[in-house]
């Protein structure tokens, strides 16, 4: 009517990299539930479903308040018929017989256990399943089952790398690795990344990137970074990969899950952490320590700042960012690069990192300070 105050438009991005996210998430009732459908989906390998409840999440998740009803919903991106379903059915309900029926199937719930061991996806959970097993004393009793050194360690340290690893037990890592790194060169830098860099209060691993002005060390580096912790005695698994990464072959111009970096996936031992509603609370207390999954990934300085956006997360964030990028810039962005299509020629990041005020940029440990 005339005279009224127009109600600000506020528009919602289709892309995670354009919304501004809090850890808070006032949607919890409704992303739960999605996410159940996306890993449904995950496992039946229907991929477009499984990602497109997956950006609903995100969606959601970047709301300042609750959805109340459909309605507060119209002017959303990523959010489909199938979607708005569960939504209504929560809205009226409180629950989604769907996702009910998903969390009650054998399959799901069998699935949903053996791919929360470390080293076990979703192809090996599958083929598992198919061979009748449902329980961990089912695989471990089973003759003909063979288990890799991965998730034999996945299997050994079950319990600690299951539960979440806390701000407090990441800054301690971070002495660690700092320590270590700083004992073998003095000149490298050590950032913290992943969740913990977005400001969250728990993680499932601690995410590190290190890198060192000394032209080619970040290849050989990791190997006396990785012999030093096994001297410390608190190396309990490394899976390393050397670096695959050259310049010259840059840009890649088809999706690669993986970046050519060096890189070394570790479970290290951490003396007394403060256990916080852990399940095991008596025992790791009797211990002293726990297990806990570490990342360790050395790009050359140079890609540092590609390095540390890819890795910073969340996986929506990277992947709505490099399709930004593409469909929005005519970019191409990966770990490595940024890469103009339109002038041929590669955006130089170096000596600068990338700002990012849609998250809280917390870096514990940095030597020089870089941030
Ligand atoms: P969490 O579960 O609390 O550890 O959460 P995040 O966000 O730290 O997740 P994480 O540790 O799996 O990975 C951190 C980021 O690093 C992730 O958002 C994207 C990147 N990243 C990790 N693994 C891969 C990978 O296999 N491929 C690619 N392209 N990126 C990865
Ligand atoms: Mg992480």
């Amino acid at each position: 009517p005339e005279g009224s105050t127009p109600t600000p438009v506020t528009t919602v991005s289709q892309y995670a990299c354009q919304r501004r996210t809090t850890i808070e998430n006032s949607n919890k009732i409704f992303t739960d539930a999605f996410e159940v459908l996306a890993d449904s989906y995950e496992f039946s390998e229907i991929e477009g479903s499984c990602l497109a409840f997956r950006r609903a999440a995100s969606v959601l998740k970047s709301l300042p308040c609750v959805v109340r009803c459909l309605g507060d919903t119209e002017d959303l991106p990523c959010l489909g018929d199938h979607t708005k379903a569960v939504m209504e059915e929560i809205l009226q309900y409180g629950r989604s017989f769907e996702v009910e029926k998903i969390l009650s199937d054998e399959r799901f719930q069998t699935l949903k256990l053996f791919t929360s061991v470390f080293g076990v996806g979703p192809k090996t959970a599958e083929k598992w399943y198919r061979r009748g097993l449902r329980s961990f004393s089912d695989i471990l009793t089973e003759p003909d089952i063979h288990l890799n050194r991965m998730q034999q360690t996945g299997f050994l340290h079950y319990e600690d790398i299951s539960r979440a690893v806390s701000k407090a037990e990441a800054r301690a890592l971070g002495n660690i690795i700092d320590e270590a790194v700083h004992a073998i060169t003095l000149d490298a830098m050590i950032a913290l990344t992943g969740g913990f860099r977005r400001g969250k209060e728990f993680g499932h691993d601690v995410d590190f990137i290190v890198t060192t002005p000394e032209l080619d060390r970040e290849r050989t580096l990791l190997p006396d970074i990785i012999d030093r912790l096994e001297q410390q005695g608190i190396l309990l698994y490394c899976d390393y990969q050397a670096s695959t990464f050259d310049i010259t072959k840059l840009p890649s111009h088809r999706f690669e899950a993986m970046d050519h970096f060096a890189k070394c996936f570790l479970i290290l031992r951490l003396e007394g952490s403060k256990v916080e509603g852990g399940l095991n609370c008596a025992e790791e207390d009797r211990r002293g320590w726990r297990a806990v999954r570490v990342d360790l990934v050395l790009p050359p300085m140079d890609r540092y700042a590609f390095a540390l956006l890819g890795w910073t997360g969340s996986r929506q964030f990277e992947r709505d960012l490099r399709r930004f990028a593409r469909s929005e810039r005519r970019m191409l962005l990966d770990n490595h690069a940024l890469y103009d299509k339109t002038k041929m020629l590669a955006v130089s990041l170096a000596g600068r990192v990338e700002e990012r005020s849609s998250f809280s940029l917390c870096l514990f440990v940095s030597r020089p300070r870089s941030l």
